[in-house]
């Protein structure tokens, strides 16, 4: 048996070509069920649903052979976990879906580039504190980093923070809310994880699955 760990959402809806292109569909639509394990039409293939980010630590513990998460939440699984955080964590493929960036953003009017000068100060919210405390660091910035677990925006506009740092894909929620991109970070995409042993000991299924992902989204760019 090889078990998946996908998300509800953008996740599982943007790997269900793929998925369709390894010969796997999923039986039942799990914004609709509600199971935790959905059967697919291959007896030997099951897909488990798992909050986003919980999908690395499925796989990394063997919860799941293998799973699809963000980039975002991998760095910040690893920086979670230290040095462990990648350990038994196979990471073979980019693919490309779910594209986003993580960037820092500001209330409209606000001085950005009066606060990142040297001495500067700024109050950052953000559920990426690993990606937020390596970006700062790295301008040399000292920053007072919140941690948050959702609605970001709402952190400059009740004087919680002075900026964010989150994703942003086509930038309506960012205008919807009086804020301005004012760096981008990275860009993220999701990508295919795989525990390691697993790997070893169900080697040809897997390899069947990954080598069809693989030549569906093509030669990297
Ligand atoms: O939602 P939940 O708290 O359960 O978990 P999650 O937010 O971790 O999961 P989910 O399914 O929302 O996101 C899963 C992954 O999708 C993320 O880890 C990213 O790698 C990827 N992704 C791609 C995105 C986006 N695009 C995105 N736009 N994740 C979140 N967003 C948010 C964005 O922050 C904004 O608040 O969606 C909102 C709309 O974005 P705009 O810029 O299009 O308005
Ligand atoms: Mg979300």
């Amino acid at each position: 048996m090889i078990t998946l760990a996908l998300s509800k959402g953008r996740i599982f809806e943007e790997i269900m070509p793929l998925l369709a292109a390894a010969g796997i569909e999923v039986l039942e639509d799990p914004e609709k069920s509600r199971k935790l394990i959905l059967p697919t039409n291959q007896p030997d293939v099951r897909v488990v649903i798992v909050r986003a980010t919980d999908v690395p630590t499925y796989v990394q513990f063997g919860g799941a052979d293998i799973g699809v998460c963000g980039k975002d939440t991998l760095i910040e699984h690893s920086a979670e976990w230290g040095g462990a955080g990648s350990a038994g964590l196979y990471q073979p493929l980019d693919l490309r879906i779910a594209r986003c960036r993580v960037s820092v953003a500001v209330r409209e009017g606000f001085d950005y580039a009066r606060a990142v000068q040297p001495g500067g100060r700024l109050k950052v919210a953000t559920k990426y504190t690993a990606i937020a405390r390596d970006f700062f660091a790295s301008k040399g910035m000292h920053v007072d980093l919140i941690k948050l677990y959702g609605s970001m925006e709402l952190a400059p506009l009740t004087g919680l923070a002075d900026a964010i740092v989150d994703l942003v894909s086509t930038g309506n929620t960012l205008k919807a809310n009086q804020l301005v991109e004012v760096e981008r970070i990275m860009d993220i995409s999701s990508h295919l994880v795989v525990n390691q042993s697993a790997l070893k000991l169900k080697q040809a299924p897997l390899r069947r699955i990954i080598d069809a992902f693989a030549a569906a989204i093509g030669p990297a760019l």
